[in-house]
């Protein structure tokens, strides 16, 4: 018996407000000028394009608490988050094109509206759990994590436009993996609530491929569980990533971002992912624009099952047996 065939939404989020640089609300479009519905399209896999979403403007989103936009942020999380739970609702395996980090808190909520046993797999370069009072910057991109855990309640205060939002999820239900930029408020938290991080100097140290089998252990050893991967680009060392906000030197390899995403789809539970921050306007040459949003394609189509041991798909037929 042949199984299901899998069905992959992908939904644009063009939306730039979580940071100070615009350009990222561009994601969406050079992610797939880069041809990613035509090579999801090879997979063995439906597509449906959802387009992209539009968020309209917030007039007079003063900073509040030192965080900026918060209105703006709140607000397009908020339309993120049905839109994804309607999709996921619907049977598909959702792909969300950033726009800027701080979107993460629409997807992964709406994600956990219709799993709310899932786990989050979160490959950045940053830990992006800043509260608003340990965020240097004021940036919501660097915050998405703190307002979604449940022991950071008391940290979080609420913020005009996130009303919408609870805590959802527990700090045994994520796992970092790329991190070599995390700021002294972000790290105290992380070793406090004894979060589960992979850094660069893990990863030289034991390997991607140990590395993938601890987290994969961790997170769905016991007990099989939807998996939501939240893939910020800036993983990948600039040399390979150049046109996003936040490059940190000593990043991922191509064969260790590909990995990761391999081991992943190889679970079988892979039901939504985030490819954010790719920003088109930062880089330098057209080759630099081309090349970052080339890479954002492989990890969505190898999440989705694209391997490098088989590029086509064989249909053998059946065997006869008399
Ligand atoms: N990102 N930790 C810095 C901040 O402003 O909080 C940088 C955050 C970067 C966020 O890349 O998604
Ligand atoms: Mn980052
Ligand atoms: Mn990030
Ligand atoms: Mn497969």
């Amino acid at each position: 018996e042949q199984s299901r065939l899998q069905s992959v939404a992908v939904l644009g989020a063009p939306f730039s407000g979580g940071q100070k640089r615009s350009g990222v609300e561009h994601g969406p479009k050079v992610i797939r000028d880069a041809g990613l519905i035509e090579r999801l399209s090879a997979l063995d896999s439906s597509i449906h394009d959802f387009g992209d979403l539009t968020f309209s403007k917030i007039e007079n989103d003063e900073t509040y608490m030192e965080v900026n936009t918060p209105r703006t942020v709140g607000a397009a999380s908020k339309k993120l988050s049905g839109a994804v739970s309607r999709a996921i609702g619907a049977g598909h395996t959702l792909v969300m094109l950033g726009g800027d980090h701080s979107l993460a808190m629409g997807s992964v909520q709406g994600h956990a509206q219709q799993c709310p046993d899932l786990c989050v797999i979160w490959v950045d370069a940053h830990a992006d759990i800043n509260t608003p009072m340990t965020s240097p910057s004021g940036n919501m991109h660097g915050q998405p994590v703190s307002f979604m855990l449940k022991e950071l309640q008391d940290k979080v205060p609420d913020l005009p436009g996130f009303g919408w939002m609870k805590p959802f999820l527990t700090s045994r239900d994520i796992v970092y993996i790329g991190l070599r930029d995390v700021d002294p408020g972000e790290h105290h938290i992380l070793k406090n609530l004894g979060i589960q991080y992979y850094s660069m100097r893990d990863i030289d140290r034991l390997g991607i491929q140990r590395v993938m089998e601890v987290t994969l252990d961790n997170l769905i050893g016991r007990q099989q569980r939807p998996i939501h991967l939240s893939f910020d680009i800036d993983a990948f060392d600039p040399a390979l990533a150049p046109a996003t906000g936040t490059p940190v030197n000593g990043g991922l390899t191509y064969r260790e971002g590909i990995y990761i995403t391999e081991e992943i789809h190889n679970t079988g539970l892979l039901s939504a992912m985030d490819l954010v921050e790719v920003n088109p306007v930062l880089g330098a040459t057209p080759e630099a624009i081309e090349a970052t949003a080339a890479l954002a394609v492989d990890v969505i189509a190898s999440s989705l099952g694209q391997t490098r041991e088989d590029s086509s798909i064989h249909d053998f037929g059946d065997l006869t047996f008399s």
